[in-house]
């Protein structure tokens, strides 16, 4: 076994789940403080310092376990949220400034794309389509070293580009 396949079997990452905020949010079209955004996350989700608004977005980062892709997305789902799609530069940056301002030490975190129905074909963990914005890392994403690598992490020591590694 290559070191790579190794090192993709031992990658411990988290999950991140994002919540669709209250309607008020929406249609304020205001550009609201932290504390007043969080505020309208739903009332399921745990107040802590590892939930952020960002956008029209709540996000959970799940970082106090360790797990694979397929155990991370159940666990989003029982949330009420999903993992978290990340179409464009800006959120890739909210996201790798969220884990750097709160210390994560881990190799990196799930995201919801994955190509487990056909070999290829990325979609998200909402069943969007992968689109423009990509931030694969060397290598990564091709099918062709790794075929069964079907399942997208975020890996923060990599500058936060996108890895695919095995599901489960
Ligand atoms: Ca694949």
């Amino acid at each position: 076994m290559s070191a790579s396949c190794l090192s993709n079997h031992i990658i411990l990452a988290s999950c991140l789940t994002n919540h669709t905020m209250s309607s008020s949010y929406r249609a304020s079209g205001l550009l609201l403080g932290d504390v007043a955004a969080l505020s309208r996350c739903p009332v399921t989700v745990l107040r802590t310092q590892f939930l952020k608004a960002y956008r029209e977005k709540c996000f959970e980062f799940v970082i106090d376990h360790e797990t694979y892709w397929d155990n991370a997305d159940k666990d989003c789902r029982s949330r009420g949220g999903h993992l978290e799609t990340v179409g464009d530069q800006e959120t890739q940056a909210f996201v790798m400034d969220t884990l750097r301002s709160i210390g994560f030490n881990k190799h990196g975190l799930w995201i919801g794309l994955n190509d487990r129905e056909h070999e290829q074909h990325w979609v998200w963990a909402t069943g969007e389509n992968l689109g423009s914005y990509r931030n694969w890392g060397d290598k990564q994403g091709n099918g062709i070293t790794h075929p069964t690598d079907d399942c997208v992490h975020l890996r923060y020591i990599d500058s936060g580009h996108w890895h695919d590694s095995p599901c489960h």
